[in-house]
């Protein structure tokens, strides 16, 4: 039985890009695996957080992870900052992690841009904190969208350079589980971009508390090209010349759970307005569902924080004595 961990930043607007590059995936994961799965409060706070407002997007990523079908009771459902032991691994890691290692994250350069001086120290560490995350249980397998896999391979190197500075074997080497064709979800407005929560537009993403008639309204709005649905011969083009185009066929694909050949033996040749009326259709009958969970649990706080208290106590039992041996191998004294 593997011991399988992720997280999720409650930063608001969750899409489908984090369902289908993760969400989905922690919930298939629950068969045969021990899972914990975190919302991760201290990632979110690396970019300012209105502080009423991360409440309600803590509580919004439970929902999710709930509705979505993760069990709060056979596997771990919590909030990162309610471990203090993720925090106390950090600052260790961020003594074992290399500045020319972290140099080299694109997601910093991606997020600080710019105003690179601006950007706050825990932006730049983030990697270090996601490490601990992992390690602080000792997992070894890690579902994450394609977008994360550069920050895994980091993992790996901070395990790696520990247990080599401290002479055993002491983490393991961990496993990034990329799943499928969505893992990695384009806007819907430009295929060049990956679906993210901090898309101005919110036309550039589905929501997962978006309504049918939104769902509706926005992949009709999606942007596509003048030529007919790609029929997967040479002429209907690659993911390189016609990225709006492939992406709404590997959404329907995820979504219906087929390959993308399938999809395009299905509709390629066909009009775009016809393949978005199916893509509307399965969209809103995989979504809806979910949404309306969401906003079912969402009247029922005290039953989310619930999930959320017995989840940390439960990851705190499992993180203690691991931070435990880290502390006595790293020569610290303690009681
Ligand atoms: N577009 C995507 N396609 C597939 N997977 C995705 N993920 C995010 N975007 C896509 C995966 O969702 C999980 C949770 O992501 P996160 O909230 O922790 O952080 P993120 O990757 O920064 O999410 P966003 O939506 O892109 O937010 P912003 O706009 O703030 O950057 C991760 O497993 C991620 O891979």
């Amino acid at each position: 039985m593997a011991r399988v961990f992720s997280g999720v930043q409650p930063t608001g607007n969750l899409h489908l890009g984090n369902y289908l590059g993760a969400i989905r995936n922690f919930a298939r994961l629950q068969d045969g695996n021990e899972c914990l799965y975190c919302v991760v409060d201290m990632h979110a706070i690396t970019v300012w957080q209105d502080p009423p407002e991360l409440q309600n997007n803590i509580r919004e990523v439970t929902a999710a992870f709930l509705a979505s079908g993760i069990d709060p009771q056979a596997h771990i459902i919590f909030n990162q900052s309610r471990v203090p032991q993720h925090a106390e691994i950090a600052w260790i890691f961020n003594c074992v992690a290399r500045m020319g290692w972290l140099n080299r994250m694109t997601q910093f350069k991606e997020k600080a841009g710019k105003h690179r001086e601006n950007a706050s120290v825990g932006l730049y560490v983030y990697p270090n904190l996601m490490a601990a995350d992992i390690l602080t249980y000792k997992a070894t397998h890690v579902p994450v969208g394609e977008d994360q896999k550069q920050h895994l391979e980091l993992a790996r190197d901070i395990a790696q350079k520990f247990n080599n500075d401290f002479g055993q074997e002491f983490f393991p080497i961990v496993e990034p589980l990329i799943l499928d064709s969505a893992a990695r979800v384009m806007s819907l407005r430009d295929g060049s971009n990956k679906m993210s929560k901090s898309d101005a537009s919110d036309y550039s993403r589905l929501n997962l508390n978006d309504d049918a008639d939104t769902i509706a309204l926005k992949i009709r709005k999606a942007r596509t090209d003048p030529a007919p649905v790609p029929d997967g011969s040479p002429d209907g083009g690659d993911r390189s010349t016609r990225p709006e185009a492939f992406n709404l066929l590997e959404i329907y694909g995820a979504l219906a759970d087929q390959p993308v050949s399938q999809v395009q033996k299905e509709f390629g040749g066909q009009q775009f307005s016809e393949f978005k009326k199916a893509l509307v259709e399965l969209a809103v009958e995989k979504l809806g569902p979910i949404g309306a969970e969401m906003q079912r649990l969402s009247s029922d706080p005290s039953y989310i924080d619930g999930v959320l208290s017995d989840g940390a106590m439960r990851a705190r039992a499992i993180a203690q004595p691991i931070r435990d041996e880290v502390y006595e191998i790293v020569g610290f004294l303690r009681d």
